[in-house]
């Protein structure tokens, strides 16, 4: 990655970092705001908002309207976070190196901490979409953005994903099923940040199919690396426990295909997505660079 990009990056990661710190005040009672803060704030990698701001700025020229939907997005993932953390469903101890938000402030808490996000999330988005280019659009086009983010946040994407991968654990399941898992635990929240970034920005069916196409590819390779990660790396890298996988039963890409199979996967899904982009004409270093670095994470 040239260093062009990574400052890029780097200055698109300070900028959602601050924005979350503003978007999210401490207020009565004290303990559920900090207990949001406390994992919205915790790191991560702000793949998601990035995507979205990036998405926006090469269609309109700016990422300024994008900047709440971004950070909604980033607060529904660390919602899904806390939620997949709990010793109800995956039972972490540890999340971006960090003690998981039940550890902290106990099982309650942290329920309402993921559902309180849920629902700031949206608001935050009707509260600070300012609009630079079209003020004429701006109801339809926040209605819009809405209904992508409280779909993919619903029963038919994010947590229809869940409910199959919780309902699989310790089981053979076909191919399908674990896409479907994928698809819908880890693709949605990746289509939905290029989705709202390209609606924000006023694209054209054309280009958002174009932006929903590469979100698809870079969806399914991030999660198997992740699935990669978990076998590979130690827990100081990873941020989270490692081997959970294989512990709780779970088939995945790994169990499937072996190791350098699922590599090479990567790698191939990682190219589709770069070549999507030349196809649709779609010019952005910063999404060439990521469809790269998901084949080359080492976190
Ligand atoms: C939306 C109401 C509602 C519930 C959510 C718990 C749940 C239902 C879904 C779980 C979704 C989940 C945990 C998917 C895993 C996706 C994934 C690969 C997460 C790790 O993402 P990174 O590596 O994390 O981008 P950082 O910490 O860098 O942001």
């Amino acid at each position: 990655m040239d260093d062009k990009v990574k400052q890029q990056l780097s200055d698109y990661k300070k900028l959602i970092e601050q924005k979350l710190d503003e978007f999210i005040p401490v207020k009565y009672p004290e303990k559920i705001w900090e207990s949001m803060r406390y994992s919205v704030l915790a790191g991560g990698k702000r793949l998601r908002p990035i995507l979205t701001l990036e998405t926006c700025k090469i269609l309109s020229g700016s990422y300024e309207q994008a900047i709440p939907t971004a950070c909604a997005i980033e607060m529904l993932h660390s919602q899904s976070l806390i939620h997949d953390d709990l010793p109800c469903m995956d039972n972490d101890d540890y999340r971006r190196g960090k003690l998981t938000n039940h550890k902290v402030y106990g099982e309650s808490t942290a329920v309402l901490a993921g559902d309180a996000l849920l629902s700031f999330a949206p608001q935050v988005i009707i509260q600070n979409t300012k609009f630079l280019n079209n003020d004429v659009n701006s109801p339809e086009i926040i209605l819009k953005v809405l209904e992508e983010f409280l779909t993919a946040a619903g029963a038919e994407k994010l947590i229809a994903g869940q409910v199959v991968d919780i309902d699989s654990e310790g089981k053979q399941i076909p191919k399908e099923t674990l896409n479907f898992i994928h698809e819908n635990k880890t693709g949605a929240l990746f289509k939905l940040s290029m989705r709202t970034g390209a609606i924000l920005g006023g694209a054209d069916e054309k280009t958002l199919q174009a932006v929903t196409d590469y979100a698809e590819k870079i969806g399914l390779a991030f999660q198997i690396m992740d699935d990669i990660l978990d076998v590979t790396s130690t827990l100081e890298e990873l941020g989270k426990t490692p081997g959970k996988d294989q512990a709780e039963g779970k088939v995945t890409y790994i169990s499937f295909y072996g190791l350098e199979e699922s590599k090479k996967q990567v790698a191939s899904l990682c190219k589709q997505a770069c070549d999507i982009l030349k196809q649709r004409d779609i010019k952005s270093d910063i999404l060439t660079a990521i469809a790269n670095s998901i084949n080359e994470r080492v976190n």
